[in-house]
C-alpha cells in the first residue's frame, strides 16, 4: 500500500515537472511567434507597412514628404529619388515613395 503511494507521488511529481518543462517551452514558443510577424514573408499590405515606417524613419522633419536631402541618408532611395518623384516637385510623398519602395521590393 504504502509502496503503491510512493510510485504515485513520484509519478505526480514526474508529471509536474513535465508540464513546467512543457509550459516553459509554450512560453518561449509563444515569444517567439509573436516576434515572427515581423519577418514573416510579405505580402502587398506588408510591404505598404514597411515603406510607411521607412519613410517615417527618413521624414527627419515629420513633414510627410522626404525632401532631396532626407533622402540621401539612405543611398538606395537617394539614387532612386528622380525616378520615385513622379511630379517632379522635388520630394517625395508617402504615395510616390510607397509606390517605389513596392516596385524595389519586388
Ligand atoms: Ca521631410
Ligand atoms: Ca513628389
Amino acid at each position: 500500500m504504502t509502496q503503491v503511494r510512493s510510485l504515485d507521488l513520484s509519478l505526480i511529481r514526474r508529471a509536474r515537472q513535465i508540464i513546467a518543462v512543457s509550459a516553459a517551452g509554450f512560453a518561449i514558443a509563444s515569444a517567439a511567434f509573436a516576434q515572427t510577424p515581423a519577418t514573416t514573408p510579405s505580402g502587398p499590405s506588408d510591404a505598404a507597412t514597411a515603406a510607411q515606417s521607412a519613410f517615417k524613419r527618413m521624414d527627419a522633419n515629420k513633414d510627410g514628404k522626404l525632401s532631396k536631402e532626407e533622402a540621401s541618408r539612405n543611398p538606395s532611395v537617394a539614387a532612386k529619388f528622380d525616378a520615385w518623384d513622379q511630379d517632379k516637385d522635388g520630394s517625395l510623398s508617402l504615395d510616390e515613395f510607397t509606390a517605389g519602395y513596392g516596385a524595389a521590393a519586388k
